[in-house]
């Protein structure tokens, strides 16, 4: 394999041979440890973006690589056509740990939240009585829950959606953060659950009220649907509590998990349930290859242990609050951020300009020059996400570095 000497080869390649499916950040990235990381060349950035949530523990955590090299040489795989030595003691540490009767271990997120639309369809006919063929899920608009088919058969993205049709039905829109209008929208007795993101991610980081996921659960309960949270960006100690949900205390019916449950090692994802939903999956109705293997789950236990042990949702949440403040001040000057928004260390500001305006992706280039990485979601939408072992002192020069940089952007004009 060739040895690449230069980013600029790197991009060559990729451009050459990779299916065109992103638009990174002209930074090639050769190696991270904890809250950072070096490109080709050398340079290193503080990480901003922590692969969209999926290493809160910080690069290459060594307790969770340590778990990783042990399973590694051990067993890796057995497929589920046999019963191994670690998935049942994974699934009792990870039902404990979130409060659940049962898992259901799988790979991606997509896969996670795919698992929880069939099970939830299943629910609606075997145990709600809702018609064959005729369940129908609650969505969010604004919603992001992977790239599969049927996920982006009910997203409102215009360039998620275009051509891959045909799509899959049985889904209805709701604003998000909008009771009255999920209280409608459940009326429909077809209605078997409402999923939806406890804070919208990829949307820009959209919290909704206080008290909204508290009422959406009430409303759900009233009408006999399940209350699903996707937790796969918002989980694991991002936003300042294990979960979202936690913030109000709501106990979601489906739990997903992904992304950080195992630390950025190893795709590992995961729905919860109670016995009364999870049961109505019977042998050969669901799973994949992957799905809840040695290492996996080996690593993921070792990525739990990490959070609960670094107490990685305090910092976050204590983090989190003087992120705010600094990026607050920063508004409170200046023409060209509009506002800052989040909870723990899951963050975004907002860019005073048009979405199509490419100020937020030049700011991006200008915090990469800077070495910070951060990367726009939205068109004026830049996301703040750093690893949740950050210390104060990092989290301080970071506020520096975005600082100094929208300062240069300001006199521009
Ligand atoms: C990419 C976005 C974020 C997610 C929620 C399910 C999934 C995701 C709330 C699916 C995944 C990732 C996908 C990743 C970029 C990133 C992302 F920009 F795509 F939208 F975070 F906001 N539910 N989000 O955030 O999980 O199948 O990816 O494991 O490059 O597509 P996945």
């Amino acid at each position: 394999m060739e040895n690449l000497t230069s980013s600029s080869q790197a991009i060559e390649l990729e451009d050459r041979y990779g299916a065109h499916n992103y638009h990174p950040l002209p930074v090639v990235l050769a190696r991270g440890e904890g809250v950072f990381l070096w490109d080709v060349e050398g340079k290193r950035y503080y990480d901003f973006l922590s692969a969209y949530s999926a290493v809160n523990q910080g690069h290459c955590h060594p307790r969770i690589k340590q778990a990783l090299i042990e399973q590694a040489g051990i067993l890796t795989l057995t497929s589920r056509a046999f019963y191994n030595d670690v998935l049942g003691p994974f699934e009792k540490y990870l039902t404990e740990y979130f409060g659940y009767d049962k898992v259901l271990p799988m790979n991606t997120g997509a896969e996670g939240v795919e698992t929880a639309i069939k099970i939830a369809r299943k629910w609606g006919y075997e145990r709600k009585g809702v018609d064959e063929n005729a369940a129908k899920i609650i969505v969010a608009d604004g919603n992001f829950h992977g790239r599969t088919t049927t996920i982006i058969s009910f997203s409102n993205d215009r360039n998620a959606r275009k051509n891959f049709g045909p799509y899959t039905a049985g889904f209805v829109k709701v604003p998000y953060d909008d009771i009255s209008a999920l209280e409608s929208a459940l009326e429909d007795p077809a209605v078997v659950a409402f999923l939806v993101e406890p804070i919208q991610g990829e949307a820009g980081v959209f919290v909704p009220q206080d008290g909204y996921l508290t009422k959406a659960k009430a409303a759900c309960q009233s009408k006999n649907v399940l209350f699903i949270a996707d937790e796969i960006q918002t989980g694991i100690a991002r936003t300042g509590k294990l979960l979202a949900v936690d913030h109000e205390n709501v106990r979601p019916d489906m739990l997903i998990l992904g992304k950080a449950i195992s630390g950025g090692f190893y795709p590992v994802s995961a729905v919860l349930a109670d016995d009364h939903i999870m049961n109505v999956i019977k042998p050969g109705q669901h799973g994949s290859t992957f799905g809840g293997n040695p290492l996996g789950v080996k690593v993921a236990m070792a990525a739990l242990e990490v959070v609960k042990d670094e107490n990685l949702a305090e910092n976050a949440e204590r983090l989190g609050v003087i992120f705010r403040q600094r990026m607050q001040e920063m508004v409170g000057k200046s023409d060209l951020v509009r506002l800052v928004r989040g909870k723990g260390l899951l963050n975004a500001i907002v860019i005073n300009d048009s979405e199509e305006s490419s100020t937020a992706w030049d700011i991006c280039i200008a915090l990469a020059e800077n070495g910070l990485l951060a990367k726009p979601t939205h068109g004026n939408i830049i996301r703040f996400a750093p690893p949740l072992v950050m210390t104060e002192i990092q989290l301080n020069e970071c506020c520096d570095i975005i600082e100094r940089v929208i300062a240069k952007f300001e006199t521009r004009g």
